[in-house]
């Protein structure tokens, strides 16, 4: 018999804990207090940095830097899902996730100041560098992902990007090879609201990010990208799944910019300032500590404690950073190829002995 019926497809929406610090308990993951307190601690230490990194931008110390304020939650979240060895392709507005997965904080600054160098991963760290190309991050992970796959190593590939990366043709490639295939790769977009001066809602017709994986036959969901506890709670259930060979997930982390594009922008130019302050309302760290407060994790002189040990670490990083000698130009020209071309070696001449 000849059919018409409506099909329905769902994605979920995820938060466990809300603007006033309370949690559902039912959906609280598996979090130890100590386990709490080290997240808490993460997201100040990478506030702490942004801020830093910024200024010292605009002080002239850092050649450039792109801020994540207001998405530490989403960063932090991913890294205490996974595993050392799980591989992580991050985009620029990374630097919280890098940190948070081991990255030297000396070496992020190195990297901001125009020196490669400071994208080495750390030992037993499968970091892969920043991608400065919107998008082309999601196929390198999915590449990753998919040797994983051959080689058995369950290991999960995580992959961070925005929701203006998912206009691009990479997107799609990856999402659909990542379903036929089965991998494990976690997608995860930051749809913090702006592709620069892009507002959501030009960026899609779609209702959400996260239905976009329906089309690709692997779940999408949702979460409020403000919550440490569901961003933690979804992205640890994604790599379970990934490990187990269950496929893909695609997570759309829901939260906002809470400043300029990056150090070439001026966000005021395109953003009322009142949605600004809707946002901050929400903002990942104060809500974390109204939950902690409530649960005895968090007072006063612990708070500031943190907040100081954050400091000094990062000062520490700054000092040991600005020792750093800087790369040497002539490596412009010798590390493109393996050996370089007879073209190469000219045009070096050129520059360095005449
Ligand atoms: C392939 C490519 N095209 C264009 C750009 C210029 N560009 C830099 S950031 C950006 C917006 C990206 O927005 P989104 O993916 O939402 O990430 P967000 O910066 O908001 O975190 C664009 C178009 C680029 N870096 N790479």
């Amino acid at each position: 018999m000849p059919k018409r019926v409506l099909k329905e497809f769902k994605t979920e929406y995820l938060q466990i804990l809300d603007e006033q610090g309370n949690c559902d308990a039912l959906l609280m993951p598996n979090l130890s207090n100590e386990q709490i307190k080290r997240i808490y601690e993460m997201l100040v230490l990478i506030r702490v940095f942004d801020q830093k990194a910024f200024n010292m931008q605009r002080q002239g110390r850092l050649g450039t830097y792109i801020q994540f304020k207001g998405q530490e939650a989403c960063q932090v979240g991913g890294a205490f899902a996974l595993k050392d060895d799980d591989f992580i392709f991050p985009m620029y507005r990374n630097s919280g996730l890098l940190i948070a997965r081991k990255h030297p904080i000396v070496q992020v600054l190195q990297y901001w100041n125009g020196d490669e160098r400071g994208l080495k991963s750390p030992p037993n760290v499968n970091n892969f560098p920043i991608s400065i190309p919107v998008g082309t991050q999601e196929v390198h992970a999915v590449g990753a992902a998919w040797a994983a796959k051959l080689k058995g190593t369950k290991q999960v590939a995580v992959t961070y990007f925005g929701e203006g990366a998912t206009s691009k043709g990479d997107f799609h490639e990856a999402m659909n090879f990542a379903g036929v295939y089965a991998l494990p790769v976690v997608f995860v977009c930051e749809n913090n609201q702006y592709a620069i001066s892009v507002p959501r809602k030009s960026q899609t017709r779609a209702e959400t990010i996260a239905q976009k994986a329906i089309a690709y036959g692997f779940e999408g969901v949702q979460v409020d990208g403000m919550d440490i506890f569901a961003v933690y709670k979804a992205v640890s259930e994604a790599v379970e799944k990934a490990r187990q060979g269950k496929g893909p997930t695609l997570i759309e982390c829901f939260t906002y910019r809470m400043c300029d594009h990056s150090t070439s922008d001026d966000a005021s130019r395109y953003r009322p300032k009142e949605e600004l302050e809707e946002w901050a309302k929400k903002e990942p760290i104060e809500r974390l500590e109204k939950f902690m407060r409530k649960k005895g994790l968090l007072d006063e002189a612990y708070k500031e404690n943190v907040l100081n040990k954050s400091k000094e670490i990062i000062e520490k990083s700054v000092t040991e950073f600005e020792k750093l000698q800087p790369p040497d130009p002539k490596d412009i020209f010798k590390y493109v190829f393996a050996e370089m071309t007879p073209q190469q070696k000219e045009e070096m001449e050129e520059m360095f002995v005449k």
